[in-house]
């Protein structure tokens, strides 16, 4: 590399104290943020000291929650892996990377300490079908006649039908299920066995039929799949909500037989719990 040619930082008065938004080209940033609560230093509060910081992390979860395109969700999490878990969804880098200073010290020093986080971002579906691939169906399995009013009338309800279905990717509204699972993971590199030097139709294929077992949990099972390449260990976030954790064991197992599971897919770490309304959550994590 030779000497700089570009502006450099050498002093921090070359950095420009700036509030300019850092919000992404498109979609949003998405952090999963998991703690365990210190009981020894929640039992060295005083009563009134604890009401008080219950009513901070309420103050400020109400907060985060009005502020723009902001979702924060609040989760009680199962085993001693962790107490207490968030999801937060918010537009702009500066107020995510805020918003998880004010939440990991909202209840004092020491009282929430991180276990674990994710960081990713609301990311479009690189293999959803296209128009063309959706005629193709329409002619040979319905038997429509390409140009006919039934068949453009089908493309134009496929057309409505994706654009909102990428829309609600990027923008999702997370749902208030009660069952919550998160864990990373990373499509295999490795060998025979290496997902990025697969062609695209290949993996459109593959990813094809990932999908069609993935849609028959369709009312059992909401998914946010958020992409990860170059912003945290694995390449991407798996956000499962149920309303039975049958159902929760049930599509992972299933989807291990699947080839793009069983052949290419490598897991993270499993986080299960509660989805609960702010008013619940010192009862369930009995603080
Ligand atoms: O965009 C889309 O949703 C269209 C089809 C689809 C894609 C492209 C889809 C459907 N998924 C896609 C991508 Mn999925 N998904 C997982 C897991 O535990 C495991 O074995 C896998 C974890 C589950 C449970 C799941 C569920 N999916 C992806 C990707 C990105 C891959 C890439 O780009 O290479 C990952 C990592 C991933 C993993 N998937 C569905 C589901 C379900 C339930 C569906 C149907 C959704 C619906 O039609 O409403």
């Amino acid at each position: 590399m030779s000497e700089s040619t570009t502006a450099s930082a050498t002093t921090d008065d070359d950095i420009p104290e700036t509030d300019e938004s850092l919000a992404p080209a498109e979609g949003w940033h998405v952090m999963h943020l998991f703690y365990q609560i210190d009981r020894t230093q929640w039992s060295m509060l005083t009563p009134e000291e604890q009401v008080e910081r219950k009513t901070a992390l309420t103050r400020l979860v109400q907060e985060l929650r009005q502020h723009p395109s902001t979702q924060l969700l609040m989760f009680s999490m199962l085993t001693p892996r962790a107490d207490i878990g968030f999801m937060l969804l918010t537009p702009d880098l500066r107020d995510a990377n805020a918003f998880e200073k004010r939440l990991t010290i909202s209840m004092g020093p020491d009282v929430l300490v991180p276990i674990y986080s994710y960081f990713s971002m609301t990311e479009r579906s690189e293999y959803t079908t296209t128009a063309e691939q959706h005629g193709e169906t329409l002619k040979t399995d319905r038997g429509l006649t390409e140009g006919s009013e039934e068949f453009n009338a089908a493309i134009a309800e496929f057309n409505a039908r994706m654009q909102k279905y990428g829309k609600d990717r990027l923008y999702p509204n997370m749902p208030d299920w009660p069952v919550f699972c998160f864990y990373p993971m990373t499509k295999r590199r490795s060998g025979e066995d290496n997902w990025y030097s697969l062609d695209f139709e290949t993996r459109r294929q593959l990813m094809a039929g990932h999908a069609a077992i993935g849609r028959t949990w369709a009312g059992k099972i909401r998914q946010l799949i958020t992409g990860s390449t170059g912003l945290d260990d694995y390449e991407w976030g798996v956000t499962l909500f149920a309303k039975d954790t049958f159902d929760v064991k049930g599509i992972v197992y299933e989807m291990r037989f699947d080839e793009v599971s069983a052949r290419y897919a490598e897991f993270g770490d499993f986080y299960i719990g509660i989805q609960v309304p702010l008013q619940q959550l010192f009862q369930q994590v009995s603080l």
